[in-house]
């Protein structure tokens, strides 16, 4: 049975009435985010890059839909699986490259590395490696904006697998209480590290659970960068209109491992390449750009070779800057 709560959204607008301004920024944004993650999963493969690093690979019509109908003034709250959200919010490439090669010029001086980077400049409040922490701070920006009498919002990004956390029911919660102006934003990729959804979440829709806060929802298919942008904008314009907090499911797939590295003994092979074949969000949305007759296959490979040079130059920039010094170490601990 279907929660009454939940609206399930499918693109209604003709590709064409987008404008070509819209459908070149959903590829560009939807390009970065893939490019600059290839390049990280070779050069991290290559042993270049330290630390740990999780890929949004597949997933990138999520970020690109939500954040298209985002300002720099509203705020985000990201996961460990963060670049993607970064990336759209419109976070400087270069310095997010850096950060993640452990370099002196990135966000975090190159302490913090791939799961740390924030830029509060373009309302991106911070990845997180605790798995359901963005919850509770987030409904802690959208009290701010509330009380600030401001017309922004706040966006939280989570997986199913964050879903369980207790720390979900407290903001859904709050949040539905004060009316807060935030948005809930599941991106159900089917697992949870080595965990496959339905072994250890009790329901097949994890919207249905916006149900018990008294909060809308709506499910989109999450590699459609066109449900994605339709059905966050349907409940983002309902949250500025002072209705509350919402709750947006995206369902979409983890095509890469959990980490760069992981062995995926979990799952088959095959179930990893259907996805690819068949939904890949940036196969899907060129197939519609040019079937609509808004792009010949030329202009989009000319928006290749522009984001081509953008993360060339990020990687130049990364590999380039120095190393933080030994001095710098216990430099902005708060402990
Ligand atoms: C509080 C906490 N528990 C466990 C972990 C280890 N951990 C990191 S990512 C992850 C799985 C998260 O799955 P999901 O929320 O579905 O996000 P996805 O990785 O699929 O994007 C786990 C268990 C953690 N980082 N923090
Ligand atoms: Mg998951």
């Amino acid at each position: 049975m279907e929660a009454p709560n939940i609206t399930r959204v499918t693109p209604e607008i003709p590709v064409r009435e987008y404008g070509k301004e819209r459908l070149e920024s959903f590829y560009e944004t939807m390009l970065k985010i893939r490019k600059f993650e290839r390049t990280i999963e070779e050069n991290f493969l290559g042993g270049e890059i330290p630390g740990f690093v999780h890929l949004y690979i597949g997933e990138e019509a999520i970020a690109a839909g939500v954040m298209s109908n985002l300002t720099e003034r509203d705020y985000i709250e990201s996961t460990h699986r963060g670049h993607g959200h970064t990336i759209a919010k419109g976070a400087d490439l270069n310095r997010m490259m850096a950060e993640i090669y452990g370099k002196k010029a990135g966000y975090c001086q190159g302490k913090g590395g791939s799961m740390h980077i924030a830029d509060f400049s373009v309302g991106m409040l911070g990845a997180n490696g605790v798995v359901g922490g963005g919850y509770n701070l987030a409904a802690g920006a959208a009290l701010a904006q509330k009380l600030q009498g401001r017309k922004d919002i706040s966006a939280v990004f989570f997986g199913d697998g964050a879903s369980n956390r207790g720390t979900f029911h407290e903001a859904a919660n709050v949040a539905s209480v004060w009316k807060l102006p935030l948005l809930f934003v599941c991106e159900m990729n089917e697992y949870a590290s080595t965990t496959p959804y339905r072994t250890a979440t009790s329901v097949a829709d994890i919207s249905r659970r916006a149900y018990g806060y008294d909060m809308p929802a709506v499910i989109v298919d999450g590699n459609d960068v066109f449900a994605v942008h339709e059905g966050s904008k349907k409940l983002i314009d309902s949250i500025r209109a002072g209705e509350g907090p919402a709750f947006l499911e995206c369902k979409t797939y983890r095509v890469k491992g959990h980490f760069v590295g992981d062995p995926e003994k979990y799952r088959t092979r095959e179930e990893v390449q259907k996805n690819i074949d068949e939904r890949d969000p940036i196969m899907l949305f060129e197939r519609k750009a040019t079937e609509s007759g808004v792009f010949a296959p030329n202009e989009l490979t000319a928006i290749q070779a522009r984001v081509d040079a953008q993360i060339a130059a990020a990687l130049k920039f990364a590999r380039e800057s120095p190393e933080p010094a030994v001095s710098d170490l216990f430099a902005n601990l708060y402990v």
